[in-house]
């Protein structure tokens, strides 16, 4: 990290919102930037009030400085360069060097003041999503404040009322702001230190973006068919892996700023949603799930027991947001045999490759060649072949005897023996069939729908 105090060494630029006392605001607080997407460790606090800080997959929380008992945080909103995964870097917006800009961390009952310094070329604002404050400081452009031209600074002020889960995201051209990348995550940790205590604690963003194979730009006017489902602006297997400590209590918090809803289920465990955007949810109200849905603009926590090792699977289950830059005109060639036009089209296209006859799954293995700053559709390898998963989808690795703070990648697991699916070797008897003929004596007919006849 380096910092970015230099650019902003006159004061001329301040203008304090309504209330807000000019006096406290004169000096700005430095605005450190992330320079890359790795996952920088936890930040204990520094001063303040205690609290145990969470982790921000490929991310990091944003350091501050006390003020006269006012904790002080320095936002910059300006273009960046973020790496989906490797081989992949796109032009976005976002705020002091990554999208999702730093995470933000602090405590029920805090006084905050956060500086936004706009380095954009167009007017933003920030609305601080779910929490409780006065409406002047709400970030709406227009309805509760002028929006924050370029070169200018703005002063949000408000005390944090409760703790929860929260985020940040412009009011002003919102639509291209987000589907640039413009958002962070916002966690205000509860006053007792224990109350709903855990030992790890995860936070991510969900956002989507539609750049096109070979390019590097997100397409803004793009309303619902985007390409890139993403975690922290980071696609499989770009995507942090979830590295917990067996026994661990671990909670996993999410927000979602795409333009759908995305059920995210974890493999291996049950979990319980503990918290959502509008508070906790009390014992009594909570119910288990594998899979939590999570709406656009909502966000969701849920806590587990880390009590199994292995590598668990953790996704979307809508199937085609775990994946990456795909074409959808694509013909389903299941069943075809087009063994006949591969050396006609070979002719005019010499890297054809014939795909799909047999189900896709050629291609996770297969190396095509691909546009320049473009990712396999599916991709990954794990220590038994091809995972064949782009997009949301990560790796709960749990692991036994990791130090506390310790989020290095542990590597695959180590299988106990005996405990991994494995071929049958014998000889498979054929299946007994209730109301079929034998597949060999099967026929399938198929009418096309014409002057009232339906295909059946
Ligand atoms: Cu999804």
């Amino acid at each position: 990290m380096t910092s970015r105090r230099a650019f902003m060494t006159s004061a001329a630029g301040l203008f304090g919102a309504a209330a807000v006392s000019r006096a406290a605001t004169a000096s700005l607080p430095e605005a450190p930037v992330a320079t890359d997407a790795a996952m920088q460790p936890p930040r204990p606090p520094s001063a303040g009030r205690p609290y145990h800080p969470v982790v921000t997959l490929n991310g990091w929380s944003l350091p501050f400085r006390m003020n006269n008992g006012v904790k002080e945080f320095h936002l910059v909103a300006e273009p960046v360069v973020r790496e989906f995964a490797p081989g992949m870097n796109a032009n976005l917006w976002g705020y002091n060097g990554q999208s999702p800009g730093p995470t933000i961390e602090c405590v029920e009952g805090d006084r905050v003041r956060i500086f936004v310094t706009n380095r954009l070329p167009e007017h933003t604002t920030i609305h601080w999503h779910g929490i409780l404050l006065p409406c002047g400081m709400d970030g709406v452009g227009g309805l509760t404040q002028p929006q924050i031209q370029p070169g200018k600074t703005f002063v949000y002020e408000f005390e944090m009322k409760k703790s929860g889960t929260f985020m940040y995201h412009p009011h002003a051209d919102e639509m291209v702001q987000m589907a640039m990348g413009m958002m962070g995550f916002l966690i205000v940790h509860p006053r007792n230190p224990n109350f709903m205590k855990v030992d790890r604690d995860f936070v991510f963003l969900l956002n989507a973006f539609d750049i096109e194979p070979g390019s590097r730009t997100p397409k803004i006017n793009t309303m619902l068919d985007f390409n890139l489902w993403a975690w922290n602006s980071r696609v499989f297997p770009g995507i942090d892996h979830f590295v917990c400590r067996t026994g661990d209590r671990v909670r996993i918090r999410f927000g979602n700023l795409t333009m759908t809803n995305h059920p995210i289920h974890m493999h291996g465990y049950d979990f319980e949603v503990t918290c959502t955007d509008g508070g906790w949810v009390p014992k009594a109200a909570r119910w288990p799930e594998v899979t939590v849905d999570v709406a656009v603009g909502q966000m969701r926590a849920f806590v587990f027991d880390a009590i199994y090792p292995g590598d668990w699977a953790i996704h979307c289950h809508k199937s085609h947001h775990t994946m990456n830059a795909m074409g959808h005109d694509v013909p389903t060639m299941i069943g075809v045999d087009h063994r006949e036009v591969v050396h006609r089209i070979q002719r005019l296209v010499p890297d054809y490759m014939v795909m799909g006859e047999r189900g896709m799954a050629d291609m996770g293995e297969m190396e095509m060649p691909l546009p320049e700053n473009t990712l396999p559709m599916m991709t990954g390898r794990g220590q038994f072949g091809p995972i064949e998963m782009g997009g949301m989808f990560s790796v709960v690795k749990v692991r036994d005897g990791l130090a506390p703070d310790d989020y290095r990648d542990p590597g695959w697991f180590r299988y106990p023996p005996g405990t991994v699916a494995y071929e049958y070797t014998g000889n498979p008897p054929a299946p007994a069939r209730v109301g079929q003929p034998p597949a060999d004596k099967r026929t399938l007919t198929a009418r096309k729908p014409r002057n009232g006849h339906r295909g059946h």
